[in-house]
């Protein structure tokens, strides 16, 4: 593949993936398409801003006289475009479906009218669903549970479509949480280190003791180059990290790097639909040669050094429109919550 259309690449995972892409020598041709929703950030792809293999297009990936042009133009698209917040998918779900369903819609028709290489369609552990025991491979059956999980299993069902029906060469890659620089500070790990380097309490939702399997986004966008390289023409590949934590575990880990007392800690009413626990089992990408290289609590370790250390990268991100958001999110819930340390 020489000519990569990155969708969502100025996202948290999107912008590791090209930074990475362009770091290394001999590096395809990259086009970042990405609508720059409050999410996406220009400051995340400033340092590959001069590459000679980089350019930046502003656009909706459901713009399909966009696309088609982007398209004609490129052998392989790469989606990483999504609303990716569960919590938003539950107040405001129209985006949800608008982007992660239409819009990947609407890049698997340029890429089959364009007869692309390669369509890799970056999707999550959600969509299977909650998990009680064990780990889910990549044929069990998909059970959504949130507007978001709904959405992304849509786009996965469609990619599907357009490899049994079109031959389209789509691989699909469903990873467990990622964490690590440059994430948006509403997901758990970069909103409760950045509330606490503040002393602002952390809002753990209901007893603490959901499970998530971690993943240092540079292992996931490893496994996404393997994938969009090697991985096999209609094929989905689980990624996992194999680092399992109750979230009240993570939250304990976080004070204890930041120095900070439990006391900050309020336990909140939950989530409505709250998954308990994913997990997914990744043996088909270990057997592509895959594995997580970075050791989980060095990562986060570097990753809470990194917030620290980047105030001028998320400060900024806190204010405006996020004040709002915050407040619709949390002051009921933190009115209403209990200290548990
Ligand atoms: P993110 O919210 O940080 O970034 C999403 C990016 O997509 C942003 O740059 C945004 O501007 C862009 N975007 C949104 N709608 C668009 C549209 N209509 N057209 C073009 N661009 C648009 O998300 P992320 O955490 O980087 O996640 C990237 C992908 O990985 C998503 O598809 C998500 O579902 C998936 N995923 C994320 C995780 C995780 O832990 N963050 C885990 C598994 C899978
Ligand atoms: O304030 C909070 N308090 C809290 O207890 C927030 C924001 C989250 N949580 C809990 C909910 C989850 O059990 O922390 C856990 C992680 O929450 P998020 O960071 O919102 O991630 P999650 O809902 O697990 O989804 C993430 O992983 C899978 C990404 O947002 C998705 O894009 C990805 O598909």
């Amino acid at each position: 593949m020489t000519r990569l259309i990155v969708t969502g690449g100025a996202g948290f995972i999107g912008s590791a993936f090209v930074r990475g892409l362009l770091s290394r020598g001999n590096p395809p041709a990259v086009t970042v398409l990405d609508k720059l929703t409050y999410a996406g950030n220009l400051a995340n792809l400033a340092e590959v801003a001069d590459h000679p293999e980089y350019t930046f297009v502003h656009g909706d990936i459901a713009d399909a006289a966009l696309v088609d042009e982007l398209a004609r133009d490129a052998d392989a698209i790469v989606n990483f475009a999504a609303e990716s917040h569960v919590d938003r998918s539950i107040t405001e779900p129209g985006a949800f479906l608008e982007t992660d369903v239409i819009g990947t819609f609407v890049l698997l028709e340029a890429a089959r009218k364009h007869r692309h290489q390669r369509f890799v369609q970056v999707s999550t552990d959600e969509v299977y669903g909650h998990v009680e025991t064990g780990h889910t491979d990549e044929d069990a059956t998909l059970r959504p549970r949130s507007p978001y999980a709904a959405s992304k299993a849509g786009g996965d069902l469609l990619v599907g479509a357009y490899s049994t029906t079109y031959e389209l060469p789509v691989c699909i890659t469903r990873s467990s949480n990622n964490f690590g620089p440059y994430q948006y500070p509403e997901k758990v790990i970069p909103l409760f280190v950045t509330n606490a380097i503040d002393d602002e309490p952390l809002p753990l939702y209901g007893d603490g003791l959901q499970v998530r399997d971690w993943l240092y986004v540079e292992d996931n966008c490893a496994a996404i180059e393997l994938v969009l390289e090697r991985g096999e023409p209609g094929t989905t590949y689980n990624v996992g990290g194999g680092n399992e934590l109750t979230n009240l575990e993570l939250t304990r880990m976080i004070l204890e790097l930041l120095d900070k007392p439990e006391s900050l800690v309020r336990s909140v009413p939950d989530r409505p639909g709250h998954d308990r626990r994913y997990a997914v089992d990744a043996s088909r990408i270990q057997a592509l040669g895959w594995a997580p290289s970075h050791d989980f609590r060095t990562a986060l370790a570097d990753t809470v050094r990194w917030y620290r250390d980047r105030e001028d990268w998320w400060r900024p991100l806190k204010d405006g429109d996020y004040v709002e958001y915050y407040r619709r999110q949390y002051a009921d819930r933190l009115a209403a919550g209990t200290r548990i340390g």
